[in-house]
């Protein structure tokens, strides 16, 4: 089955595909040739995976998987949440993790998670799936693995940050993970009835 994803983040629909195995075939908004920067103007992940998954579905009719994720600090009062990619620069990694390290400097409540809120959308109407992963924000970076936040976010009962973990082994626990494995049991039930 083709599921095409809403995203522009080549990351993200890699570790999508691997967690999906071969059985489906990810495809992205760049290879239908769609190059235009979706309007993410949503006040939470679910409205932003909304607006995904509805643009992709409305240009293309394809059942489209809309992923709307980011990294929630409790001491930042939830910062930078929906604001993830664009927190200190657009998408520029090292400014966003940059930003959360200065602000957490002397800070010594480090709890955070990892959300991603999906959105299927077809024929039929919208589904939603979310998946969270709790654990720390360090000190300084670690690893070259991954995207985004890797490098400064170690999962609860694990020693290393995501970047510093093979892909497969993030791709065991993570929060795209718990969010994908609802939706492929939403899609089997489906494809039962
Ligand atoms: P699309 O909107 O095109 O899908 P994006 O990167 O802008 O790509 P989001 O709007 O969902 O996606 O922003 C998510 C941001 O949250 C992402 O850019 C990273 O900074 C961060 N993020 C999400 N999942 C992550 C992960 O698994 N590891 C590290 N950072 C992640």
């Amino acid at each position: 089955m083709e599921l095409l994803v809403a995203t522009h983040n080549l990351h993200k629909k890699e570790e999508i595909q691997q967690i999906l195995g071969t059985e489906y075939l990810v495809t992205s908004l760049t290879d239908y040739d769609i190059n235009d920067e979706i309007v993410e103007d949503g006040k939470t992940f679910q409205e932003n995976a909304l607006i995904k998954a509805k643009y992709c579905f409305e240009k293309t009719g394809k059942p489209s998987l809309g992923d709307d994720s980011g990294l929630v600090v409790e001491a930042l009062d939830g910062r930078p949440g929906i604001f993830s990619a664009r927190y200190a620069g657009n998408h520029d990694f090292k400014k966003n993790i940059a930003k959360v390290l200065e602000e957490l400097k002397d800070e010594p409540n480090r709890k955070a998670y990892f959300v991603s809120m999906l959105c299927y959308k077809d024929e039929n109407g919208e589904h939603f799936f979310e998946g969270r992963v709790y654990g720390n924000i360090t000190e300084k970076t670690f690893g070259e693995e991954g995207f985004g936040y890797d490098p400064i976010f170690t999962p609860e009962d694990q020693n290393q940050t995501f970047a510093e973990m093979h892909a497969e082994d993030k791709n065991k626990i993570s929060h795209r993970k718990l969010a994908l494995d609802q939706f492929i049991q939403f899609l089997n039930v489906e494809n039962k009835l």
